[in-house]
């Protein structure tokens, strides 16, 4: 088998950090080459080899993929929902020809398998909310949701017509206690518990009965690898898996955590990213996932919990 040398972008974000650290155990620390348009610090820094890389630089994704001799990428570098709404240039110009770069990229080296992560954003208010099916109608509202419907269709297209090997979910709400999230609509998610653990309040700004699909990040890590890792003949769809887990409304999860902290108080105050929640669906649909590549969730919402309290409140302060 040949030894995979990945490249991982946005590295520094929310996945990239957490999926960067399983990689390297998979894979070997020196075999996994996490890159940012930032400088990478910390324990990313410490494990394993690293650079700085804008994905929009074509000739920069060209040349670290020659330098390190890259044959798989998990293509992490993106804007956003609520960044994308205040940017709307930069989301398309990060999400779209950061994305063509990449799969620019997979045609010209001949590389193996690239992961391109989708979005529940992709969905819009037209989509059937519950349940959503794998195949519907794909209008979203957001310029981050049309980035990735784009991605999704091209990722197809060079697939279909230029043999490359890109595959993509899309990931509902991701909820982690790593890394905080960088600029989306579930964000609340994550917040509430940071606030719970170090303040015992939460000013949340969805409205309490706001519904949306979540996931914690040890299923995200793994459907994610496991997907890059399912024989390429199972799979039907490629680029634009459904993904489920959980889902709850922002009150649920409150209610979740005063279970361990009772006198946690949150106050609900809506703001422009409640109108980004409410053109997202409810639940998901994802057995084409299950069927294809044998998709199944971890984690529910009361084990979830109970973790990220833990894992939070073992943090120094
Ligand atoms: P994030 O915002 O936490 O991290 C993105 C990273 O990309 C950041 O570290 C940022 O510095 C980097 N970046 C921005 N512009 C760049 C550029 N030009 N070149 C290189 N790096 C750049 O995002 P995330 O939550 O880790 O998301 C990873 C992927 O998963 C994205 O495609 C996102 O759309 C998708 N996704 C995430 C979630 C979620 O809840 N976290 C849900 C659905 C889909
Ligand atoms: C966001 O809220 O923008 C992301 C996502 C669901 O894509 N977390």
């Amino acid at each position: 088998m040949t030894q995979k040398t990945v490249l991982v972008t946005g590295a520094m974000g929310q996945i990239g950090s957490e999926l960067t650290g399983e990689l390297r155990k998979r894979y070997g620390s020196e075999n996994v080459i996490a890159t940012d348009i930032r400088e990478l610090e910390g324990r990313l820094a410490e494990s394993g080899s690293c650079d700085v890389l804008d994905v929009t630089d074509r000739a920069a994704v060209f040349n670290m993929i020659k330098k390190y001799g890259i044959n798989t990428i998990y293509h992490m570098a993106a804007i956003l929902s609520a960044t994308g709404e205040k940017h709307p240039a930069l989301c398309w110009e990060v999400n779209m020809n950061g994305s063509i770069n990449i799969m620019d990229a997979a045609v010209e080296f001949d590389l193996g398998t690239v992961i391109i992560p989708s979005s529940i954003a992709a969905f819009g208010p037209e989509t059937p909310r519950f349940d959503t099916p794998q195949e519907t109608i794909l209008k979203p509202k957001t310029m981050y949701g049309v980035t990735k419907v784009c991605g999704e269709l091209l990722g197809d297209y060079y697939v279909k017509n230029l043999g490359a090997d890109i595959r993509g979910l899309r990931y509902p709400g991701i909820i982690s206690s790593e890394t905080l999230p960088g600029g989306g609509t579930t964000d609340y998610a994550v917040d509430i518990f940071y606030r719970a653990v170090e303040d015992g309040r939460y000013t949340c700004f969805v409205k309490e009965d706001t519904m949306l699909p979540m996931m914690y990040m040890p299923d995200c890590i793994k459907a994610t690898i496991d997907l890059a890792e399912a024989d390429r003949e199972s799979l039907i769809h490629c680029c634009e898996y459904n993904l489920s887990a959980l889902s709850f409304t922002a009150g649920d999860l409150a209610a979740e955590i005063k279970k361990h902290i009772p006198g946690f108080e949150v106050t609900y105050e809506p703001d422009f990213r409640q109108a980004i929640a409410d053109t997202w669906p409810a639940s998901i649909d994802d057995s084409a996932a299950r069927e294809e590549w044998g998709w199944k969730p971890h984690w529910d919402l009361e084990s979830m919990t109970g973790d990220m309290l833990e894992k939070l409140r073992a943090r120094p302060h």
